[in-house]
């Protein structure tokens, strides 16, 4: 049977994701030469802002088989500002490499993806790379994987002469009796048979334990770590032996209904979009309709290619455990589930972006086709948010900071011949309600002008729980799609808080409802005005949550990151005032040989403008690195934002804009 393992490839910016995907398809035989990043050649930086720049931008897919199995590789981007194509590809992997740099070493970005990984128990790899530059650790860099990333870490390799050109790995010697005891004793912790043989000192055969490795790895209990380099290709041969043996091939069940994720959206040379799709179960053929979505888009499959030995292949169908490009469906989203199975509320891991900018067109550009062209964009980055504020005529886009920024400038040129600036970048807030708030307004009675009671309860949830939903009255009380009218527009309507920023970490309940039943006059049909609909729903319910929302009260939230900032040890003082003066505020400094190593948290409205003056307070040697960590409340005075909406608790403004039917 075949099988098929979806790896995919994570690290931090510049850890060597592409040289490794390189170097894997030259060690399988897929391509002759090894293609370098830094030339711009390599296969799967194919963007021509990818090869310019030497950094990935999206995630792309390449295939090889090691034996029996074919591994369709995800290359990712490393760097922080395109996390969310990382996100995508999170649920449609059988296992992951992590790949760790000898030299810098565990970096708050590998922290981050680390505990997703976690929490999402994909299998996974740790791949040490670099061991043949200048600098590369060995210990050090396993002492702060077992410190910071986790502590069930299995080290398969030794590595001869580090930090050299000829450094090497050396597997550890199956017969070599400390390596088995402390596999065993690693092993032990989750496995009753393993413990026994352990406590009684018996000697457990390596194959077993070898078995034991592969089952806890692909558990998510045990991380096997590896090292190597990706330009001299040291280490590469245990790093693919480990892929092969450690991490879970797949056999899909290709006789079951179809199930499958739209992990990628891209639109080929004519324009047509192209999804690319990680097939569960069921196999898809061309010429099939296929729904999608929330079940009710359906269409057929005009195109399938498949990866295969490097290249990509037209083929009449994708099976189960493959990944599949399939043309045809023109309205298919990223996240999208194809096949019978509805797609729940997009799950995020990562933070949102926390900071947008107001986009300008420059001379002559036509804003409309900007906006079209955004929107584009949007469609397969569904965390670009795109908003057009009528009042002001402006466009603004949501981002992850100022390299996203300047590659949807350049695609905007390139790809759709439109030059735009961006002005001043801003941050992005949130807002959580402070106390409870509850507000009803019931039918029939004043000043309620639609045929609907709504009641809601508005009260503060756990950080990180997002907005969530329920009802106090029995189910049934209400039918479906009117409790649907009413869950969704709650969620639409606290996409503008008080304050005009999102607002989250927030139960809403519904506490009362009532509806006027259908009713008929003979030979009349339906009677729209004496008789409920979901439109009556949808436009009560952001008056009453509104109001409940006013009388919760909101707090403003600012994105915080967390940076770790290292630098020469004498520049210390003129740094320590320059960090206090952007807001920063260390919570770990050390010095370190002659470096001096700050580790703190910073608002990240502030982060772009540190990273420019530090050059010159620290003559060019500092290292910053960041990643958002968590939302503190913002001094005054409040931040506002310009709502696109209108605001809800303008009654009358509200109810001008809607059809008022009573
Ligand atoms: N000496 C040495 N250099 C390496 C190694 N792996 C990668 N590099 C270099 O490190 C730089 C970054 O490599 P990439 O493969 O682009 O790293 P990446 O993780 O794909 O980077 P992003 O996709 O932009 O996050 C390039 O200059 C590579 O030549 C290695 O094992 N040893
Ligand atoms: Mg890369």
């Amino acid at each position: 049977m075949a099988r098929t393992l979806n790896l995919g490839i994570l690290a931090h910016v510049d850890a060597g994701k592409t040289s490794l995907t390189e170097r894997l398809l030259y060690a399988a035989g897929v391509i002759d030469t090894i293609g370098s990043v830094d030339d711009g050649n390599t296969t799967t930086d194919s963007l021509a802002l990818e090869r310019q720049r030497g950094i990935t931008i999206k995630s792309a897919v390449v295939s090889f088989t090691l034996d029996d199995v074919t591994v369709n590789l995800i290359d990712t981007p490393g760097h922080p500002d395109f996390i969310a194509e990382v996100e995508r590809v999170l649920n449609v992997l059988d296992g992951a490499v992590l790949v760790v740099s000898a030299v810098e070493g565990v970096q708050p970005q590998t922290r981050v993806l680390m505990r997703t990984l976690q929490r999402l128990r994909v299998p996974t790899l740790i791949f040490v790379n670099k061991i043949d530059r200048t600098g590369a650790r060995d210990d050090g860099v396993l002492r702060e994987v077992s410190e910071r990333l986790s502590t069930a870490i299995a080290p398969l390799v030794a590595v001869d002469r580090i930090g050299t050109r000829d450094a090497a790995t050396r597997p550890f010697d199956p017969t070599d009796q400390g390596f088995n005891i402390r596999l065993l004793e690693l092993l032990a912790e989750n496995d009753d048979a393993l413990l026994t043989a352990y406590v009684n000192g018996t000697d457990v055969a390596h194959g077993r334990l070898r078995r034991a490795l592969a089952r806890h790895t692909a558990q998510s209990l045990v991380y096997p770590v590896l090292f190597g380099s990706a330009i001299t290709g040291a280490g590469i041969e245990p790093l693919t032996a480990a892929i092969r043996e450690l991490l879970p091939a797949v056999v899909g069940d290709h006789e079951a209904d179809v199930a499958a994720k739209v992990f990628k959206v891209e639109r080929g040379p004519r324009g047509e979009k192209v999804a690319y799709v990680r097939m569960h179960t069921g196999a898809v053929r061309t010429r099939e309709r296929v729904r999608f979505g929330d079940g009710s888009a359906e269409a057929k499959v005009t195109r399938i290619t498949v990866f295969h030995q490097g290249k990509e292949i037209e083929r009449s169908c994708v099976r189960a455990g493959q990944i599949g490009k399939l043309w045809g469906l023109n309205d298919v989203q990223v996240g999208d589930a194809v096949g019978a199975g509805h797609t729940a509320r997009d799950e995020h891991y990562f933070a949102p972006p926390s900071l947008e900018a107001v986009v300008v067109p420059v001379d002559g550009v036509d804003r409309g086709a900007v906006h079209s062209a955004l929107a584009q964009l949007a469609e397969q980055d569904p965390l670009i948010d795109v908003r057009q504020d009528d009042l002001r005529q402006e466009i603004s886009v949501s981002l992850y900071g100022e390299v996203q920024k300047e590659v949807i400038q350049a695609t905007l040129a390139d790809e759709f011949g439109l030059a735009v600036s961006f002005r001043e970048t801003t941050t992005i807030c949130i807002e959580r309600p402070v106390s409870r708030g509850w507000a009803v307004e019931t039918i029939y009675v004043e000043p309620n002008p639609f045929l609907a009671t709504v009641g809601l309860r508005v009260e503060p949830a756990p950080v990180g729980a997002g907005v969530t939903f329920g009802i106090e009255f029995e189910l049934g009380a209400l039918p479906p799609a009117f409790l649907k009218a009413v869950e969704d527009t709650v969620y639409e309507t606290l996409r503008e808080g008080l304050h005009g920023w999102e607002v989250t970490d927030c139960r809403v309940t519904m506490t009362h409802s009532g509806y006027a039943p259908r009713q008929s006059h003979a030979h009349q049909g339906f009677d729209k005005s004496m008789s409920s609909t979901g439109a009556d729903f949808r436009l009560l319910t952001p008056l009453v949550l509104m109001a409940a929302l006013k009388e919760a009260g909101t707090g403003v939230f600012e994105p915080m990151h967390r940076f770790r900032l290292e630098s020469p040890r004498d520049v210390y003082g003129s740094l320590a005032p320059a960090l206090a003066s952007l807001g920063a505020i260390p919570r770990q400094q050390e010095a370190r040989g002659e470096a001096y190593v700050i580790d703190g948290h910073i608002p990240a409205a502030r982060v772009h403008t540190l990273q420019q003056r530090l050059p010159a307070l620290t003559r060019g040697e500092a290292v910053l690195e960041t990643a958002f960590d968590h939302y503190a409340p913002v001094r005054a005075p409040v931040p506002e934002r310009a709502r696109i909406g209108v605001n809800p608790l303008d009654r009358q403004a509200y109810l001008l804009h809607t059809t008022r039917r009573v």
